[in-house]
């Protein structure tokens, strides 16, 4: 479980985020696509070449999700209930991907972060990613 403390730290560092969140975005998903090349397959119909404007919309969309749920990290299960069902039944991403996408999404913010991405910080973030990638996949059944 997050402390109080822990979940500041998180909600401080997505806000810092949300006015790079096009950079951090796409930075996280050419990551997630360029280590592990099969989750491509899901992107076949946007244009996912780097620096893309679809890469970029795309890559804003989930920091905005990720920096808004920070805000009120306890309510998480009611506010990502809409992603949870796009996920599951619409797109159908198997749940393994939301691992390999939370990854990237450390190393990414640990390149831009530099210094401030100290190991307190590293371990509330990955704690916060897991939760998260624990509910999305959680209405597969
Ligand atoms: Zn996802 C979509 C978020 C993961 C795939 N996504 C999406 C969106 C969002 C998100 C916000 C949008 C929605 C609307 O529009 O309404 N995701 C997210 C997050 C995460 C994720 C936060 C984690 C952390 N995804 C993921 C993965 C994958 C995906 C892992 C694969 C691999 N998504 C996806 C797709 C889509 C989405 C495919 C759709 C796109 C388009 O546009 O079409």
């Amino acid at each position: 479980m997050l402390t109080k403390h822990e979940k500041e730290l998180i909600a401080k560092i997505w806000d810092k985020m949300i006015p790079v969140a096009s950079d951090i975005g796409a930075e996280c998903l050419l990551r997630m696509m360029t280590t592990f090349p099969g989750t491509k397959t899901y992107f076949a119909h946007l244009d996912i070449r780097p620096g893309s404007p679809h890469l970029r919309s795309h890559g804003k969309k989930i920091v905005l999700a990720i920096a808004e749920c920070s805000k009120d990290i306890s309510s998480m299960m009611v506010t990502l209930a809409p992603l949870q069902t796009l996920h599951a039944y619409k797109l159908r991403i198997d749940p393994c991907n939301f691992k390999l996408l939370c990854h990237c999404i450390l190393v990414t913010l640990a390149a831009h972060m530099g210094d401030e991405f100290d190991p307190v910080a590293h371990a509330a973030m990955d704690k916060y990613l897991s939760a998260f990638a624990a509910v999305l996949a959680e209405k597969y059944r």
